[in-house]
């Protein structure tokens, strides 16, 4: 019995794991194991020699199977620990390192303009990017012979075979979208249009695609003298410090007069400096709109007048941001949109450096 019981706890207490303890179970304690054989020598007992044996035999079979049990949850443990140490993580290791996207400079110059013209009463105006030649050139009082209206300028969205209406084209200025403003706000309206623009034209300093935000203000008695004002205090207020400017007179069909600005600037060695220097460089278009234009946009000349204005923005982020190659803007270059592009927290700094 002794022998039996200390046999049985050893094998218990060293089993390796619950496949080993299931063996020695039905060694021990299954219905051929060795408590059971035990068991039916009982028979063979006298009365008394049973009166002690059958109580014995029932307390080791109750100890060995308590062993098992208590040595099966030790096990169980065990494992579960192994387990956890296998799959521990450090929940408060540095994510792994994933490269953010920038804020391209366009997109930067473009929010940075919006706000200024917003903060002097100018609303963002849009429109689609394919227009007709009615809101593309005429209503702008652009003639037919126009050579802004030729083939070679413009990029058209010829119509099928046999029909015969004027085509599409893909606008060349976002003027188009200042007549649609006109029509459908009417007068007074301050309002900036910036986005995309067309003109079939490539080389160093052109691109077929690229950027214009242009602006209008019309009321009662809006005159060169507020449109000079609005220039200045824009281009200060975007290149950070008082920038000088050189009105031209110039000509364009959809204003009369006109007039193209210039920012003083200084050249060295191959790159520009605006607001500082002697030199003059030529940054955008201007005028008071045409009456024809303000007729062909439902808005009766007789009674109002204003300004518009163009800027090219691609242009103004060059200069303002130190980047040289124009076409390098549509290049997608990863590393180029990282040095030159923007986090997209970064706050433009509207009236730095100005008493305003
Ligand atoms: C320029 C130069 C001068 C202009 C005209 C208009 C409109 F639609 F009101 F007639 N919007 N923008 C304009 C005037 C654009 O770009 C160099």
């Amino acid at each position: 019995m002794d022998d039996l019981k200390s046999k049985y706890l050893g094998l218990i207490g060293n089993a390796a794991d619950e496949a080993a303890l299931e063996d020695i179970r039905l060694q021990a304690v299954g219905k051929k194991g060795e408590v059971a054989l035990k068991m039916r020598e009982l028979g063979k007992m006298t009365p008394e020699e049973r009166q002690v044996m059958g109580p014995a035999l029932n307390a080791l079979k109750d100890e060995i199977n308590s062993a098992l049990t208590a040595k099966k949850v030790a096990l169980e443990d065990a494992a579960l620990d192994e387990r956890l140490r296998g799959e521990w993580l450090d929940v408060t290791l540095p994510a792994r390192h994933r490269r953010q996207g920038t804020i391209h400079p366009i997109s930067q110059v473009s929010e940075e303009l919006s706000a200024i013209f917003a903060d002097m009463g100018f609303a963002v105006a849009e429109g689609p990017q394919i227009d007709s030649d009615w809101y593309s050139f005429d209503a702008l009082n652009i003639p037919g012979h126009h050579p802004a209206r030729a083939e070679m300028d413009t990029f058209y969205m010829h119509r099928a075979e046999g029909d015969d209406r004027p085509p599409h084209v893909l606008r060349p200025h976002t003027s188009p979208v200042q007549i649609r403003a006109m029509e459908k706000i009417g007068a007074p309206i301050r309002v900036i249009a910036p986005g995309r623009v067309y003109r079939a034209d490539y080389d160093q300093t052109h691109t077929p695609m690229f950027h214009q935000v242009e602006g209008l203000a019309i009321d009662k008695d809006i005159s060169m003298a507020n449109l000079k004002w609005v220039l200045e205090e824009f281009l200060s207020a975007f290149f950070g410090k008082r920038v000088k400017t050189r009105f031209r007179a110039s000509h364009f069909p959809f204003t009369e007069p006109s007039a193209e600005v210039d920012v003083q600037c200084r050249w060295e060695n191959g790159s520009v400096t605006v607001g500082e220097g002697d030199d003059w460089l030529e940054v955008l278009g201007s005028g008071m709109v045409h009456p024809k234009v303000l007729q062909n946009a439902g808005i009766d000349p007789q009674e109002w007048q204003g300004f518009a204005f163009g800027i090219g923005i691609d242009r103004i982020a060059m200069l303002k941001y130190g980047i040289p190659d124009l076409r390098a803007f549509f290049d997608a270059d990863l590393r180029w949109l990282r040095h030159y592009g923007f986090a997209s927290l970064d706050q433009p700094n509207l009236h730095g450096g100005l008493n305003r």
